[in-house]
């Protein structure tokens, strides 16, 4: 670590206050160049202490920057996780506030959930998937605090990994009867489809994803419980919203969720 607690618990403030009255920062490495990657995981565990202090329950995980696609758009090269907080979640066909957010994307995803502990090392895609309770199609909504989304890896962890909202919704499928590479997605603006893929683009396979979150999350002595849900990460680039907007997520052999802004 090189930054002080005193340090991390600013930055965290700053971020979280960024998320919470929907503005913008620029990146904190252009304050903090120095500052490492447990630097940056130890600003996100500030940023959910503090919201669980207010009340907030910690509903999921994330992994993201897990397609090249993803990776790509944004510059970056590593995957990155993050968590899930209770009012992130969006019901099925909602509606979601764009002034409450700064300059919202979406991003086409498969969901997983656990019925069984994961933990790395060693943590594999047939551990994944034996673990595996249902997966479940879903649309993550991503709000990077910084400025014109432009970031680094240290501080989009910072950052919660631009988490915001979710929604997941449509048929629970069980990992028996599907192939995860091959699964089709199509994520549709407005009634237009917009944006394309197979499960595959993430990692080879969505369940990779969990595992190397797993892998990851066992590095800090810490596993993924059973019952919990896991974003797998964007299959395509991101697409930006803004009110008005209708999205619809359909994915192969799993029906479709949906979601509106406002
Ligand atoms: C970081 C979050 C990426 C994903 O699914 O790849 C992410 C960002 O691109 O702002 O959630
Ligand atoms: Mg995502």
């Amino acid at each position: 670590m090189k930054l002080a607690q005193e340090v991390i618990e600013q930055l965290a403030i700053r971020l979280e206050n960024c998320e919470l009255q929907a503005q913008d920062t620029p990146k904190i490495t252009d304050d903090h160049p120095d500052m490492d990657w447990d630097d940056a995981y130890a600003i996100q565990d500030e940023i959910k202490r503090r919201k669980i202090a207010r009340g907030a329950r910690i509903v999921g995980l994330k992994a993201g920057l897990t397609s090249h696609a993803k990776m790509k758009q944004m510059g970056v090269e590593t995957p990155v996780f993050g968590f899930l907080a209770d009012y992130f979640s969006v019901a099925d066909g909602g509606e979601i506030d764009t002034g409450k957010l700064i300059h919202p994307k979406v991003e086409p995803e498969i969901a997983f959930v656990t019925k069984a502990p994961l933990r790395g090392p060693g943590c594999h895609i047939a551990a994944v998937l034996a673990a595996t309770d249902f997966v479940i199609p879903a649309i993550e909504i991503i709000d990077s605090r910084y400025r014109d989304f432009k970031f680094d890896l240290k501080s989009v962890v910072a950052d919660n990994c631009s988490s915001s909202r979710f929604v997941v919704g449509g048929r629970m499928g069980d990992v028996a009867g599907l192939d995860l590479r091959t699964t089709g997605i199509v994520l549709e603006k407005n009634g237009e489809p917009v944006a394309f893929g197979a499960g595959a683009a993430v990692l080879g396979h969505p369940a990779a994803a969990v595992a190397m979150l797993a892998n990851m999350l066992g590095e800090r002595g810490e596993e993924i419980p059973a019952g919990t849900l896991i974003l797998s990460g964007g299959i395509t680039e991101a697409v930006a919203v803004q009110a008005g907007d209708a999205v619809t997520l359909r994915v192969q052999g799993l029906g479709s969720t949906s979601v509106r802004f406002r």
